[in-house]
């Protein structure tokens, strides 16, 4: 599996993502989510899927939706079954007490809708991704009609505020439900639920990247070992 702008593979995300594979089970409906790590168990689960295991799956973005489709697993929707068995996700970072950073593929959005949903919530990251406490920006999707004001909020919360600029440098990234991301640096975080719910007030803002709801991270070793949280 060739990483996203990595030009290789990252046996750590690779064992994570097949890893939590483990945990789909015959019946279930799947929330699959976005990034890398995660696209190694949408290749897994369809693999598994080539071998008779009958399952049905949410996506969070376009780009899971490819993958899913690439690897021949069927596709439903949350108002098709709202309730789903289990979500498998990917994280910017991680701290010791299962706080996630998620955004990177500003798609948190529904990915945070998707956990919700979920009975069970699973994050899939190499160990690069670990740290004591969460310090990596917190991504914000914002409504291009308010990113003034959200970027001021941000400051008076004491953050510093980046709007998500596209690849190409010709214009804001645009997430799937076309709003903008401000991408706000906060430094360590040393209360994320706390931070969560100054975040989850500020006006203008769609939905942050800071997840309070994970119950497991399995977390991949360079040496292809997997630690699981
Ligand atoms: C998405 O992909 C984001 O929520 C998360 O930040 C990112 C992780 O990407 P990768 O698995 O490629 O490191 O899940």
């Amino acid at each position: 599996m060739k990483e996203r702008n990595t030009g290789g593979e990252n046996p750590g995300k690779k064992a994570a993502g097949i890893a939590a594979a483990d945990l789909v089970k015959d019946g279930m409906v799947v929330g699959l989510g976005t990034g890398s790590t995660t696209a190694y168990t949408i290749a897994e689960l369809g693999r598994r899927v080539r071998e008779g295991l009958d399952i049905i799956a949410v996506v969070t973005s376009y780009q899971s939706e490819m993958l899913a489709i690439e690897a021949g697993i069927t596709l439903t929707t949350l108002a098709e079954h709202p309730e789903l068995d289990i979500a498998i996700d990917g994280a910017d970072q991680v701290d010791s007490s299962l706080s996630t950073i998620k955004g990177g593929g500003a798609a948190h959005t529904r990915e945070k809708v998707v956990s919700r949903s979920a009975k069970r919530f699973v994050i899939v990251a190499d160990e690069s991704k670990v740290s004591e406490k969460l310090e990596h920006y917190v991504p914000i999707e914002v409504l291009p009609y308010a990113r003034e004001l959200v970027a001021k909020q941000v400051k008076e919360l004491g953050g510093k505020p980046e709007l998500r600029m596209a690849a190409r440098k010709d214009g804001p990234v645009i997430t799937d439900n076309g709003n903008f991301v401000i991408d706000a640096s906060f430094g360590i975080i040393d209360d994320p639920k706390e931070m969560s719910a100054k975040l989850s007030q500020l006006t203008g803002i769609v939905e942050h990247g800071i997840f309070t709801n994970v119950d497991e991270v399995y977390i991949g070793k360079k040496d292809g070992s997997v630690e699981i949280r």
